[in-house]
């Protein structure tokens, strides 16, 4: 029953059925209308669910049809658009999908412009896109405004409450874009943004639901894992193991104590006032079932797997998990009984059988299958799941669910696929890959952006390393050209106050390695023992 190849033949076979009917009915709207066999434009006018599909293209193995989206994307897809677009969605769909596809790109066989990674067509789709987002950012505080328009910028009547995700889930593409293309205003606005966020946590430590981004006065004062919240915490972890960056994981620490301690009741969690640590509300989120894997990143497989089952027993009572589920009393809350397809269970199973070997995640693989296909399924797609009670259905197919759930499920099945890591690929070392210094790309893992595009953090160091060694070289042809002087130019200071780093070595110089890192370890194996490496005094 369990034979992954089986599941994984199953699971591309979900896929096609669902992209295939999108490429009939839907494109080029965003998501395809199940139901009526049809296409809508949702969070803006691109095509979206090409965009989120694409890496999952590549995932399945589909090198060709990877190849012809994305040079369909290119002719098509135009950010110059008279749309208000939410700035959090653009950006984990959108440009993740595009930065991770970029990535992608030389293992999918496509002709590669001189200069790649740190530039091409899709790097370049994606910050086009960005760039679109970043007015959003000039407020007071530094914290981004929830929808801009991408043609005119934010309107002058543009409410400033946003939601905690909102401001803290940027800094995995933005700090992509800036290492890749070697302008630091995208991590730089997305860092500023943290920062701001950061300060605003209760005397208990902990944050609320939306926050008015000019007052930094917290207009929804529930504190939780799920809806709103979810990956802000996710980034302040992944964001610290991608960029090394010891700030953002003592932010996630110090908040994950507060949440252990107000908010975490027989391995459930739940929502309390963010100033009083009372329970507000006694309920789980389906949102909240990417928690298990991100504790099993940072090493807490026990509270993990305990979380894990307790949200695997709400989802073999209905066959899917409710929106929201009332802990007190077993069932599901009214008006929030759907499931639509979302992915975090499934993510976290991924995260746990990588983590475990335990079988009881593949089970949760094929459970999660065999619903989807019995309830979900239609002729032309599959329908997010309006009542898990009765099996009604609405007319929608987000994109996740071919960026995420249908990409989580087939690599859960597929644990020696290349997106795992595990160093296969190079030693973990880029310092001297590859011919004449190129970049060994794929080298440490890959971390998945909220919306399960994965990014390769070696591009990074390569393309910084790149924009270094341009920097470095116009430093020395600047003092070169002052004559007589013999003085170094200063180091140039980066926003969070590390220096930039030459990598020019004397001869027998050893080079230091980065901070916080473990050169000969994929990254994916760094994120399970980070509590260790970063808790480590001596
Ligand atoms: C996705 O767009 C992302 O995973 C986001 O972080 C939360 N919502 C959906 C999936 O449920």
């Amino acid at each position: 029953q369990l034979r992954s190849s089986d599941c994984g033949q199953r699971i591309k076979s979900m896929f096609y059925h669902a992209y295939n009917s999108y490429l009939d009915n839907a494109f080029p709207y965003d998501e395809l209308r199940p139901l009526t066999c049809d296409g809508q434009d949702t969070w803006g006018s691109f095509s979206l669910t090409l965009i989120d599909a694409l890496d999952t293209l590549l995932v399945l193995g589909n090198r060709t049809e990877f190849q012809r989206v994305a040079s369909i994307l290119q002719d098509t897809v135009d950010f110059d658009i008279d749309v208000n677009a939410s700035v959090f969605e653009t950006n984990i769909r959108v440009v993740g999908g595009l930065l991770s596809a970029h990535l992608l790109a030389k293992r999918a066989g496509m002709e590669l412009e001189p200069g790649w990674p740190c530039s091409g067509p899709l790097l370049r789709m994606a910050e086009d896109a960005a760039r679109k987002l970043l007015p959003a950012f000039e407020t007071p505080t530094g914290m981004p405004y929830g929808t801009v328009n991408l043609l005119r910028g934010v309107s002058p009547t543009e409410t400033p409450v946003t939601c905690t995700a909102g401001v803290g889930t940027f800094i995995l593409e933005f700090a992509t874009l800036s290492r890749l293309t070697g302008d630091p205003t995208f991590e730089n606005v997305a860092r500023r943004a943290l920062r701001a966020l950061w300060k605003t946590r209760s005397d208990i430590g902990l944050v609320g639901n939306h926050i008015d981004i000019v007052s930094t006065k917290w207009v929804a004062q529930d504190a939780g894992i799920g809806a709103g919240v979810d990956s802000y915490f996710e980034y302040l972890v992944k964001g610290a193991v991608m960029l090394q960056d010891e700030e953002l994981l003592s932010m996630f620490q110090a908040y994950d104590r507060a949440i252990q301690n107000y908010t975490r009741f027989d391995d459930w969690y739940l929502w309390v006032q963010m100033h009083k640590g009372t329970v507000s509300m006694p309920i789980f989120q389906s949102l909240e079932a990417f928690w298990p894997g991100l504790q099993s990143l940072l090493g807490n497989l026990d509270s993990a797997v305990r979380t894990f089952q307790n949200y695997y027993s709400v989802w073999r009572q209905f066959g899917g998990l409710p929106e929201f589920y009332s802990i007190p009393q077993g069932y599901t809350v009214d008006k929030r009984e759907g499931y639509p397809l979302r992915p975090e269970l499934i993510e976290s199973a991924m995260y746990l059988f990588r983590a475990t070997g335990d079988h009881t995640y593949l089970q949760l693989g094929v459970d999660a299958l065999e619903s989807i296909e019995k309830i979900a399924k239609t002729p032309c797609g599959y329908a997010s799941v309006k009542d898990l009670r009765d099996h009604q259905l609405d007319n929608r197919m987000e994109s996740f669910f071919l960026a995420e759930t249908i990409k989580y499920l087939y690599l859960l099945f597929d644990p020696t696929h290349f997106l795992h890591g595990g160093g296969t690929e190079g030693d973990g070392s880029w310092e001297e890959g590859g011919e004449a210094g190129e970049c060994v790309l794929g080298a440490g893992g890959f971390i998945f952006n909220t919306e399960a595009h994965p990014l390769d953090p070696a591009a990074l160091y390569c393309c910084g390393r790149h924009d270094q060694d341009r920097q470095e070289l116009q430093d020395i042809l600047l003092t070169l050209s002052q004559p007589g002087s013999q003085s170094k130019p200063p180091p140039k200071q980066t926003e969070g106050g590390s220096q930039s780093e030459s990598i020019a070595l004397k001869p027998g110089e050893k080079k230091t390695p980065p901070l916080l890192s473990c050169p000969v370890q994929p990254f994916s194996a760094r994120l399970s023992i980070l509590g260790q490496v970063f808790t480590d005094d001596t």
